[in-house]
């Protein structure tokens, strides 16, 4: 009753070492295997359906049984559900070959991991239950140790699964975020302006751009070093990222330079955001370990017109910004 020889799941997709070979010893699923992961059990005959629920009850296993097809389905549609899945392949109404295929068509961000338990143990019914998108299977009557090392299994793909989009979520991030503000790097500051832009024609609103420029930054650079130079820029990062508002956007455009992104903004938005910039960075000294550092901003603004393009709203905020600078700092300029 245990499948062929040559048998391999979804693991040939992804290398996994064999740990048995390593002469690493698997335990054996036991109570004192406990872990938090939840399961969803269909299956339609009572006895057994109990019969699994205690067992994977005691090795640690959140369950919810269902009894048949129809109420998986149900459960499956709401948005928090099980990653493990125990399908019963012979079921009234929806049945597990179904259940696999509605799963898989939907759209999700965990994969689920599908173990489907069949009386057939035919080479053609088995290649049909996999070719709907089952990882496993497990043929009764089975062995409990062996559903307990196949639930093993399919926890290890789970984690590595989660492993890779944490790894891309980690790229993702880095790939838009500057390393040492935190805030959106310069290369996605211009994808937000321009979605933004095209935002505020669409929904017929302006969109403001704030250019924010650190006054005489270079002073603390010459005078502490670049390192508490650094703690200024990211504790003046940290001023600008809270003084905007909640869904606006703050990247740092050049190394002393941010630009603020101000979505559905009129003039009297853009100056009362920009002069909450302004005195948030200059109210109180920003305290380093070289001791404490006074520090302000200079800022230049602007509101699009419809239709304006990027480059000319960027360079507009720009001359604003060095009217700010020219008329002696610490101040906001906003220009047409
Ligand atoms: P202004 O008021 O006219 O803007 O004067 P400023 O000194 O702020 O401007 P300037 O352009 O002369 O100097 C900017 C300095 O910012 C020079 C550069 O070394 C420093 N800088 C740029 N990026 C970083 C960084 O990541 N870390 C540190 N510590 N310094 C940086
Ligand atoms: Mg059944
Ligand atoms: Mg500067
Ligand atoms: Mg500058």
């Amino acid at each position: 009753m245990s499948p062929g020889i040559g048998y391999q799941p979804i693991l040939w997709r992804i290398p996994i070492p064999n740990i048995e070979q390593q002469g690493i010893v698997v335990p054996r699923c036991d109570s004192s295997q406990a872990t938090s992961e939840t399961i969803l059990v269909a299956e339609d005959d009572p006895i057994f359906r109990k019969l699994l629920q205690s067992r994977l009850q005691k090795w640690g296993y959140r369950v919810t049984a269902v009894k048949d097809g129809g109420e998986a389905w149900e459960l499956l549609r709401k948005p928090e559900t099980p990653d493990l899945l125990i399908l019963d392949w012979m079921m009234p109404g929806i049945d597990g070959i179904e259940l696999c295929r509605r799963i898989r068509e939907k759209q999700r961000d965990r994969y689920q991991y599908i173990l489907l338990l069949t009386g057939k143990d035919d080479k053609e019914d088995i290649v049909k239950g996999l070719n709907a998108g089952a990882d496993d299977y497990l043929t009764k009557p089975f062995d409990i140790g062996e559903l307990g090392a196949r639930l093993r299994a399919g926890k290890r793909i789970l984690s590595l699964q989660q492993e890779l989009i944490q790894a891309r979520e980690d790229l993702r991030f880095q790939a838009t975020h500057d390393s040492l503000t935190g805030l959106w790097s310069r290369g996605a500051s211009f994808d937000l302006l321009a979605s933004e832009l095209q935002r505020g024609i669409r929904a017929h609103a302006a969109t403001g751009i704030l250019m924010i420029d650190l006054d005489h930054f270079k002073n603390v650079n010459d005078t502490y070093g670049h390192l508490t130079g650094d703690a200024v820029l990211r504790e003046a990062s940290r001023r600008i990222g809270q003084a905007v508002r909640s869904y606006d956007f703050v990247g740092r455009y050049g190394g002393e330079e941010f630009l603020a992104i101000l979505s559905k903004c009129t003039t009297d938005d853009l100056r009362s955001v920009a002069e909450r910039v302004r005195c948030a960075v200059a109210e109180s000294p920003i305290s380093t370990s070289a001791g404490s550092i006074d520090m302000t901003v200079s800022i230049g603004g602007v509101v699009s017109a419809q239709g304006v393009p990027d480059l000319e709203l960027l360079s507009a905020a720009d001359s604003a910004l060095y009217d700010a600078k020219r008329s002696g700092r610490n101040r906001v300029v906003v220009g047409s």
